[in-house]
């Protein structure tokens, strides 16, 4: 399905009034008002292929009907996202289920829909029917280095996938841990899976970079081998300077300072990637700025920090991906509304008075301090990420549009109601 230019201009004509008496009283409140647009304009979030179907717990899947079969109608899937919103304007592929079939094939499509192919992800996680070793003890940490070897054999298969397609970054992200006190040696598995680590690092083209994802517990549930931010810049250090840390909102201990850890990894220049999503409990992997908006302003306030202080570019230097999955909502609205509060979120801090902001902490004000974060917190920036969608010709209001096309019955009709996707 797509979407034509034509009925997103229609809609926005007759939404148009309404939008701009907003937008008016907003704009006269903001001094740069044009550079914050262009940097709404301009930033783009990745969505991950298996985002795309209805996600599970470990208790059941409930299919929504209409979701992709294939890596081409996970694309057209994407591309339906980013003409709507035109800040989703990359897929991030997993591998083995997106294997390409056809490199140039592929690229076209993707061009045709304005997309390029963000970081490539391998799964060490799971066995697969064809697979020689099983990663039931682990994969890069396994005490066989035969199971190690298979490991990294499938990362640099996917950095080879990635080559092809114009991918430019892998996410490693392991399970690797054990359940049970003195099922590990803990020294031992750190080493392991750092040569492990480096013979993929090994394998990057030059003008690639390796994230290394962290998670502090699940699937092991004593210890995990890559299980927290310490860990992670450990082995991005002793990897070298095109391996980075990767922060997954959901993938702390409870009440983690997250913003405190963005802001120490950019100060190192060893931030390299985000996945956004968020959580009540644990990984819950549910939709973003949906539990915690203002955890994800404070997270943003340090990106843009530490992002400026470094001369950085915020759409182009760190990787930006969602990484949620739903299971009672219909995966595009969900993503919709993601992408959504993630610009929100964008916006807001991008409006903090930072000259202020650091006069008041040298003064040790404290409540000024407060006053400074909130007041931009509390301001309805929604007319701001409208306005930018409209200017790059996306539509006022993406999800309002979406259900008055009738998008996923259209999706439905295309390719049935008991479509599966593949993938996780
Ligand atoms: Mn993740």
């Amino acid at each position: 399905m797509n979407i034509e230019k034509y009925k997103i201009e229609e809609y926005n004509q007759q939404a148009n009034t309404k939008h701009v008496r907003k937008l008016e009283s907003l704009v006269e409140e903001i001094a740069d008002y044009q550079e914050v647009m262009q940097k709404l304009v301009d930033f783009q979030i990745a969505i991950p292929s298996w985002a795309l179907g209805s996600g599970g717990t470990r208790f059941g899947r409930f299919p929504g009907g209409g979701e992709p079969r294939s890596l081409e109608e996970k694309i057209e899937d994407v591309g339906l996202l980013h003409a709507l919103n035109r800040s989703s304007g990359a897929i991030s592929l997993h591998i083995p289920w997106d294997v390409p079939q056809d490199y140039q094939a592929i690229k076209t499509l993707a061009a045709q829909y304005g997309l390029s192919f963000d970081a490539m992800n391998s799964n060490t996680f799971q066995d697969q029917p064809d697979q020689t070793h099983s990663y039931k003890f682990g994969s890069m940490q396994h005490v066989e280095a035969a199971v190690r070897k298979q490991a990294v054999q499938h990362n640099i298969e996917v950095i080879q996938h990635g080559v092809e397609l114009g991918s430019k970054s892998l996410t490693v992200w392991l399970s690797d841990g054990s359940c049970f006190p003195g099922q590990l040696n803990f020294r031992k598995a750190f080493q392991r899976t750092l040569e492990s680590l480096q013979e993929v690092y090994a394998a990057l083209p030059s003008d690639w970079k390796m994230f290394v994802e962290y998670k502090a517990f699940e699937p092991n549930f004593y210890s995990t081998t890559v299980g927290d931010w310490g860990q992670s810049l450990l082995y991005a250090n002793k990897l070298g300077p095109q391996a980075y840390t990767l922060v997954d909102l959901g993938h702390h201990l409870p009440n983690a300072n997250i913003e405190q850890i963005v802001s120490l990894l950019l100060m190192e220049g060893k931030l390299g990637g985000f996945h956004f999503n968020d959580s009540k409990y644990g990984d819950d992997d549910l939709t973003a700025g949906s539990i915690k908006p203002y955890q994800l302003f404070l997270i943003f306030n340090e990106l843009i920090e530490g992002m400026d202080a470094r001369q950085m570019n915020h759409t182009t230097d760190l990787g930006w991906m969602i990484d949620a999955s739903h299971n009672v909502k219909d995966p595009l609205e969900d993503l919709l509304q993601s992408v959504e509060a993630i610009m929100l979120a964008y916006a807001q801090a991008l409006l903090i008075d930072r000259k202020a902001l650091a006069a008041a902490q040298e003064e040790n004000d404290v409540t000024k301090a407060q006053e400074i974060l909130q007041a931009a917190f509390r301001t309805d920036v929604r007319p701001l990420v409208a306005e930018a969608r409209l200017r790059a010709g996306g539509a006022l209001n993406p999800i309002e549009l979406y259900r008055s096309l009738r998008v996923r019955q259209e999706l439905i009709k295309e390719r049935g109601s008991k479509t599966v996707a593949t993938g996780l």
